[in-house]
């Protein structure tokens, strides 16, 4: 058969990509689009299983047994929007034969701008003064009005020194913090001359130390509530958290508890644990900075992340190995 009388495999793209990643995917695959973005319910994952050959879900689609159990057997790739792949069962992918791939390093400095912006905001204020502002209750400048806390000269401790964490690290040292981090594995020592970082091979001690503290490993079985309650009691009062990785990282209801206690300064989260819920009570506290998921929201970044995917497909159905292929022993 002629390369052009091949027929195209089945696409399912579970979200609305942008139009110029769509419309590609378009041109190489039979695909098939979700046009009014409505998120899958796993009925209706299991529906798409049944019919396609590649299976392109976001961070909002849960791929778990009950859903791989139901595939055709020829859906042979699950080629996943993102870099986290804990949505994503990757024990019985792999025994049913079936490629993951995910979109690694297009969104890393998006993730770390992000990051850093909550570094910044949650202990200057800002979306406190920013509320203040709209509320028609300014009354002007006054020597103790809006006090936070200085960013220079503090310590961060970085959870996960991977490639955001690195990405994070730069930045914040710009910003005149001294680097600190526990990482499973110390990175090489080029990376830590250069960003004068502290390798802390204890969380405990690492937490017991810091002023903030980054969170930016992945989810894996091995980090959820990597921050527990007992973790986060070891953080010092005066101390504040940003997590831009996933929810479950940080036990949510244990860090709500603190943060009413006044046993934490503040927090900056763009992940939880039950997404899209949240904890009702973190919605009530005025040092706590909330954003919806949106670390690497950037167009250019979903552009990236759409021909990584396109790349990862187009590979793998010309018969070779994709380049970004997650196999569960690199988590
Ligand atoms: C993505 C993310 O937007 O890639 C990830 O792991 O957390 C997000 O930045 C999302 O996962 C897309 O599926």
């Amino acid at each position: 058969m002629s390369e052009s009388s091949k027929k195209k495999p089945i696409v399912v793209v579970t979200r609305k990509l942008p139009d110029a990643v769509e419309t590609r995917m378009m041109e190489l695959f039979d695909t098939r689009l979700n046009h009014d973005d409505t998120p899958m319910t796993q009925a209706e994952l299991v529906e798409a299983v049944k019919i396609a050959d590649v299976l392109v879900p976001t961070v909002t689609d849960k791929i778990d047994l009950g859903v791989l159990s139901q595939a055709n057997p020829n859906l042979k790739l699950i080629a996943s929007f993102g870099t986290g792949v804990d949505h994503i069962d990757l024990d019985t992918a792999r025994q049913r034969g079936i490629t993951v791939t995910n979109t690694p390093g297009v969104l890393t400095e998006d993730t770390a701008d992000m990051t850093m912006a909550l570094i910044m905001a949650v202990p200057r204020r800002l979306t406190e003064g920013e509320r203040l502002m709209r509320s028609g209750d300014w009354e002007g400048w006054s020597p103790t009005g809006m006090l936070g806390h200085r960013i220079w000269g503090k310590r961060l401790g970085i959870v996960g020194m991977g490639r955001i964490g690195q990405a994070v690290a730069r930045r914040a040292k710009a910003f005149g913090l001294s680097i600190h981090y526990h990482n499973r594995n110390r990175v090489n020592s080029d990376v830590e001359g250069e960003l004068e970082a502290t390798y802390w091979q204890s969380l405990d001690q690492m937490l017991a130390r810091m002023d903030i503290i980054s969170i930016n490993c992945p989810h894996t079985p091995g980090t959820f509530h990597l921050l527990n309650a007992r973790r986060l009691k070891l953080m010092q009062k005066h101390s504040y958290i940003v997590n831009t990785s996933r929810g479950e990282v940080v036990d949510e209801n244990a860090l709500t508890r603190m943060l009413m206690n006044g046993d934490l300064a503040g927090a900056g989260l763009d992940v939880f644990e039950k997404e899209p819920a949240v904890n009702p009570k973190l919605l009530k506290l005025d040092n706590v900075i909330l954003l919806p998921h949106m670390g690497s929201a950037t167009i250019e970044g979903r552009i990236d992340m759409g021909s990584k995917v396109i790349i990862n497909i187009k590979t793998f159905v010309d018969g070779h190995t994709p380049p970004d292929r997650v196999l569960a022993a690199m988590l």
